[in-house]
């Protein structure tokens, strides 16, 4: 259990890849994003989350040049016009280093900085960065996930991961964890996961935790994608009463308000 600290900063999901803006034309595209970034900033975000690479199970691999192509004007523009701190969803290091360039607050890289040059990209910049979870890739990931004990395994794959950061000349204070929900975990590794989330504060780093739509939601309520919001603000406000640091959403508005309510029950203004 938390005690009562910094509120819960909530971070807002800004997908740009081609599915997310249905039709063509680069300006239209960075226009909507803006205007979708807006409205979430409005809403009470702390950060934005730009993701160009589809890390959904079964997804296809996306270029460097296109990951590229998608993000980096995105970002861009986003920092010419907002002051909200923007972070990267990406495992490529060229990305990693266009995204810095351009002005990114913080590198969100769900493999955790283990593809080729990634350490050295994030070594070499100030940049915060969140070393998520993943048992196997994307495309194979779901297909039979085993733990021997998912909470003792995420956090031992956590800890090397850190190790590795610091080695590299990372230095702790600009790491944040993440358990990486639904990213190679069946229903119970997540659940066991959510229960058991104050045990990752034993590594002693701030937690990032997104559950915003996902299956583990559906597979409970049998709710489709779009009517997952209810229960994903209870899965929010439980790994904020957990202690988690930054909750990744969709649904910014709704998620601020659950949080102020976290925050509310745990400084006992009101008691
Ligand atoms: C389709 C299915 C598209 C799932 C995208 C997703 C996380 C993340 C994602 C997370 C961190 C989503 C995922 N999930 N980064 N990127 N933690 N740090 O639901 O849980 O957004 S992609």
């Amino acid at each position: 259990m938390t005690t009562a600290g910094a509120p819960v900063k909530v971070m807002g999901i800004l997908n740009v890849t081609p599915d997310s803006f249905s039709d063509g034309g680069q300006f239209n595209q960075l226009d909507q994003a803006l205007r979708r970034a807006e409205q979430l900033v409005a809403d009470g975000a702390a950060y934005l989350d730009i993701g160009g690479e589809s890390t959904r199970p079964g997804a296809p691999a996306v270029s460097t040049e296109e990951e590229l192509d998608r993000v980096i004007p995105v970002i861009e523009r986003l920092r010419q016009e907002l002051a909200i701190p923007l972070s990267i969803d990406t495992s490529k290091a060229e990305v990693m280093r266009a995204a810095v360039a351009a002005g990114v607050t913080m590198i969100n890289d769900v493999r955790a900085l283990r593809e080729e040059g990634a350490l050295a990209a994030v070594a070499a910049s100030e940049v915060e960065v969140c070393l998520m979870h993943m048992q196997g890739e994307p495309r194979t990931m779901q297909q039979s996930p085993v733990y021997e004990d998912v909470v003792g395994d995420v956090k031992a794959f956590l800890l090397e991961r850190v190790n590795a950061c610091t080695g590299a000349g990372i230095d702790r204070d600009r790491i944040y964890l993440d358990p990486g929900f639904g990213f190679g975990k069946t229903i119970r590794h997540n659940y066991e996961l959510l229960q058991r989330l104050q045990a990752l504060h034993e590594l002693q780093l701030p937690l990032l935790v997104g559950i915003s739509r996902k299956s583990m939601l559906g597979q409970v309520t049998g709710r489709d994608v779009s009517e997952r919001l209810p229960a994903g603000l209870a899965a929010a406000t439980i790994a904020a009463m957990k202690g988690a640091h930054i909750i990744r959403v969709h649904d910014v508005r709704e998620t601020v308000d659950a949080m102020k309510i976290v925050a509310a029950t745990l400084a006992g203004e009101f008691n």
